[in-house]
């Protein structure tokens, strides 16, 4: 399918999903949200895609909400329209891994996007920030509660209220990313992991994720019960039939997410 706003495509069971507004350094607006959660959606029922990776350009993954779009809505229009709600829970009810891969400025929404997914390798160039107080607001789509899950409070509190940007080495320091490479080999690492991931099994991945992301969701005695349960349950499967004999027979598994 085709996009306005984006550019996607498939090789080797890896999804790139790369933002491009790049005359507005790929602020979000309606038209580029509402085409990115069908693209989400569609590449998690694509049998051809076992891991996305969500990108923009070199100097941005993205600004921010597009604030010539937002500055003229009323109060009544945001809520009514209850902006960006359906699309963002789209990117959230994807099952496969999702990478981010940063570089430039991932401001405001753009900061939240990287963080709703899995895990973000970001370039020695990138600048996170959460600069919405700049404009009289606060963050909209998680910022206030995700970042500071990632960095703890007084960070958070930091980014939130001063509106600063944070450097990639501050990024990694704090937990908020997971790698920091050079900017011209960012590329190629987010796909030297998404295919690594790629070749896991699937059925496998996805209870890693829903398992991982239950700790932002519940106690941790729940956590820990649903974890032990997922890890019992996998034993129904035959991938892990074949990579626990994979592993005995001295041999590279061959699973098919089963
Ligand atoms: N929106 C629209 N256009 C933007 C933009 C943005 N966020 N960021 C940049 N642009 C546009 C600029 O207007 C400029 O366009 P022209 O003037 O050329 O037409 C072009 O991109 C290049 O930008 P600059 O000329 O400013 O480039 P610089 O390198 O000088 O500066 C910058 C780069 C990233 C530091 C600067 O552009 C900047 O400060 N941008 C705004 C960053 C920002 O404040 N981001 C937070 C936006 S508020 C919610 C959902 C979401 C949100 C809230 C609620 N609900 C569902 C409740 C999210 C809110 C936000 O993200």
């Amino acid at each position: 399918m085709a996009y306005e706003t984006l550019i996607v495509e498939i090789e080797d069971y890896v999804a790139v999903v790369r933002l491009n507004r790049p005359d507005a350094l790929n602020a979000l607006n309606a038209k580029l949200m509402s085409e990115l959660a069908v693209a989400m959606s569609d590449l998690d029922a694509n049998d051809k895609v076992r891991c996305i990776v969500l990108t923009g350009s070199e100097k941005a993954f993205a600004a921010g909400a597009d604030i010539k779009e937002m500055s003229e809505k009323s109060y009544v229009e945001v809520f009514t329209q209850d902006l960006f709600t359906n699309d963002t829970e789209a990117m959230l009810r994807v099952r496969k891994p999702i990478i981010a891969a940063v570089s430039g400025y991932a401001l405001g929404g753009g900061c939240e996007l990287a963080m709703m997914c899995d895990f973000i390798i970001c370039s020695d160039t990138a600048k996170f920030g959460q600069p919405e107080i700049n404009l009289g607001v606060v963050a909209g789509i998680g910022g206030t509660q995700r970042l500071t899950r990632f960095v703890g409070k007084s960070k958070s509190m930091d980014m939130h209220l001063t509106g600063r940007f944070m450097d990639a080495t501050e990024a990694e320091r704090s937990g908020l990313v997971s790698r920091v490479v050079p900017v011209k080999k960012l590329m190629e690492e987010a796909m030297a992991a998404a295919r690594k991931i790629a070749e896991k099994s699937m059925l496998t991945a996805m209870v890693v994720k829903e398992s991982v992301n239950r700790s932002y969701e519940t106690t941790l005695r729940e956590g820990l019960l649903f974890e032990r349960r997922a890890f019992h349950a996998l034993f129904a499967t035959e991938d892990q039939k074949e990579g626990m004999s994979a592993f005995v027979e001295k041999r590279t598994p061959q699973f098919r997410d089963r």
